[in-house]
């Protein structure tokens, strides 16, 4: 990551101390403790929560390393269908992140696809600590049908969810402007979504301390 400067038109009504409360959080130790395939347990919840979701490669791994200031805690691909499991990392006792895999993959079996969407239904429905999904979206393509199937599922499961720009260094800020308004628009119809839309970029660092800030509002306490 080259910089990683706040951007004064994505920090909302987060202030210069939660900037630095998020940055505290995410230099601490974060390591991953629990892999679950479709018909295996989930580990015991008993942290604050947090998943990653979207369409495969949108960059779900990438943002949890550009987060956690790694860049192989999550592994990622060109290849879309990198992550195959809900991957559980535990950010210093605080709060807990989840990798998840793709979706709206092309390749992927009718019935694997299946059994991924029963899986994540099973688990956004149960997971009573899930504080907040992001549902990542590519700032190049805006939302796509399997988003908006994902966000009827997170209505339906009474999920909190906040939408995610990634790869907001492939636009100028323009665009990338254009697209969150885009975005946001689309949500006033979705009950459980976060009427912000961030944008980031794991690759040059934009709205990443925002992010860790706005996530950190959500971590058990210091
Ligand atoms: N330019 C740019 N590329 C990115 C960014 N984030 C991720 N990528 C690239 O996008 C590709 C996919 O990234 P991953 O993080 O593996 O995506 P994923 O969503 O975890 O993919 P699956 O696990 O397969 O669903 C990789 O080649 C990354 O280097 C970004 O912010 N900017
Ligand atoms: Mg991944």
């Amino acid at each position: 990551m080259k910089h990683i400067a706040i951007t004064p038109s994505l920090m909302g009504d987060l202030s210069t101390a939660e900037i630095e409360a998020g940055r505290l959080l995410f230099a601490k130790e974060c390591d991953f403790f629990w892999g679950a395939e479709a018909a295996t347990a989930l580990p015991e919840a008993d942290l604050p929560e947090i998943c990653f979701a979207g369409r495969s490669n949108v960059g779900k791994s990438s943002l949890v390393n550009a987060l956690t200031g790694r860049t192989t805690l999550a592994r990622t691909s060109q290849t879309p269908g990198r992550t195959q499991q809900l991957n559980f990392f535990n950010l210093a006792g605080r709060l807990v992140l989840v990798d998840m895999p793709g979706y709206g993959y092309a390749k992927v079996s009718k019935e694997r696809s299946a059994a991924w969407t029963d899986f994540i239904r099973h688990y956004l429905k149960g997971r009573v600590p899930l504080k907040r999904a992001l549902v990542l979206v590519d700032a190049r393509h805006g939302l796509k049908e399997s988003d908006l199937d994902m966000m009827k599922m997170m209505d339906q499961a009474a999920v909190a969810y906040q939408i995610v720009l990634t790869k907001a260094d492939k636009l100028t800020d323009k665009a990338l402007e254009h697209t969150r308004r885009d975005v946001a628009s689309k949500l006033t119809k979705h009950g459980a979504a976060h009427p912000e839309v961030m944008a980031t970029s794991s690759e040059s660092g934009l709205g990443i301390p925002e992010l860790r800030a706005t996530l950190t509002r959500l971590a058990l306490p210091a």
